[in-house]
């Protein structure tokens, strides 16, 4: 029998993104960082925008911090301070890429001292975990080297694992640390961990806890991201997404506006792996808004997020499933993309409404004054950016 939208309803009411603090301040590209009216100027104004999109959506109750960019004196009153905005503190991003000392590698630097700098930054992190009461450590490295022969790759490698371990060992037992993976950049020759097998051998060295964190926008062109999907689920170390859209290189952009036939697969794909509505799998987005405005940039993400999940959730995976098994390769394809093919703004107006949310949130944020408010209220100070 073909799933209807009743069905998943229920479905529909689990998701929960996570939002990246960092989406909130201006960015840019390495040639300009533009900067915006009411752009926030603390962690807390972050969190109090963050709140916004959870307001009108329903779908983002979570917000990661990045730390340093989010250092505060106080992390508890941090998470108080999120909980009277209605949302809570997530995933803490640690950051060991924008130090001189880093030059040449943090985790996998030949020197002890630098490494020693570099674990205790993580421990650090842990204890700010303790303090907001986050579950996930996620540490993407942005180690590696532009040229052959500049580092030893094996003896690099060595270190990252010895490092990971020494982190690992300070996590508490309901904490887990998520490895994130990334082709290239800021290394252009060759990165300690640049794909999902390198992650997945590094977090499985290390035990149950450790996981793999899938970043749309870390792989070569081309990539069937859906596959890796499959195969972390398979191997139950897909720990989370760093969500995103991206035409070239790490983008950033929105997601689902590049692709969002991509998106939709990789959707059916958790899916298909159990690993929807599972709190095992965390979604999260990693974008940056460098000329549209962030709120309403978050709003449309989390949107077209639902939209391609209601779509997956529509899949009629009985007729998928016997057209497969009868080798009918152009009927699996149609079930496939029927599924895709259907439009379900409608439905998911109604739904909201019945839900006490805004048929349309894009719109009800935009005409609620917020973004006049904070243009009026943020005048002095420095405004966050990416990257401070
Ligand atoms: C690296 C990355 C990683 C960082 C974030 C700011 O490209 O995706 O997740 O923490 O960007
Ligand atoms: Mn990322
Ligand atoms: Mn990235």
């Amino acid at each position: 029998m073909a799933t209807t939208f009743s069905d998943i309803a229920p479905l529909l009411a689990e998701q929960a993104i996570e939002l990246p603090s960092w989406a909130f301040g201006n960015s840019g590209t390495r040639f300009k960082v533009f900067a915006t009216p009411g752009t926030p100027r603390t962690p807390q104004e972050k969190i109090a925008d963050a709140a916004q999109v959870h307001r009108y959506t329903g779908l983002a109750p979570t917000v990661a911090l990045h730390i340093p960019w989010d250092n505060v004196d106080d992390y508890a009153a941090l998470g108080t301070f999120a909980k009277d905005q209605g949302v809570a503190l997530g995933t803490i991003n640690s950051n060991t890429f924008q130090d001189d000392d880093y030059k040449f590698g943090a985790l996998s630097h030949v020197d002890p001292q630098i490494r020693r700098k570099a674990i205790d930054h993580h421990l650090e992190c842990i204890d700010i975990m303790h303090a907001t009461g986050s579950r996930d450590l996620k540490i993407w490295l942005a180690e590696g080297t532009n040229y052959p022969g500049q580092g030893d790759m094996r003896a690099r490698q060595d270190r990252v694992a010895e490092s990971l371990r020494t982190i690992y060992a300070a996590l508490a037992d309901d904490q887990r640390l998520v490895l994130e993976y990334k082709f290239f950049e800021p290394a252009f020759y060759h990165t300690d961990v640049p794909d999902w097998g390198t992650s997945y051998a590094q977090v499985a060295a290390l035990g149950d806890r450790a996981m793999v964190c899938l970043d749309t926008g870390h792989h070569a062109p081309g990539t069937n991201i859906e596959f890796i999907v499959m195969q972390l689920l398979r191997l139950g170390r897909l720990g989370s997404f760093d969500f995103n859209s991206r035409f070239y290189a790490d983008d950033d952009l929105i997601v689902g506006a590049a692709d969002p036939f991509q998106l939709f697969r990789i959707i059916a794909e958790v899916i298909r792996g159990g690993g929807y509505a599972n709190p095992d799998v965390a979604f999260m987005l990693d974008q940056c808004h460098n000329v549209e405005d962030k709120i309403p940039g978050q709003i449309r993400s989390v949107l077209n997020v639902q939209e391609m999940t209601a779509r997956a959730l529509l899949l009629d995976r009985e007729a998928l499933a016997a057209a497969e098994e009868a080798g009918d390769v152009l009927g699996a394809n149609a079930v496939f993309m029927d599924a895709f093919y259907t439009d379900v703004r409608p439905w998911l107006a109604q739904w909201r409404e019945g839900r006490g949310l805004p048929a349309d949130p894009f719109q009800a944020y935009l005409d609620s004054g917020y973004a006049q408010r904070i243009a009026e209220e943020r005048v002095g100070g420095t405004q966050a950016s990416w990257g401070a």
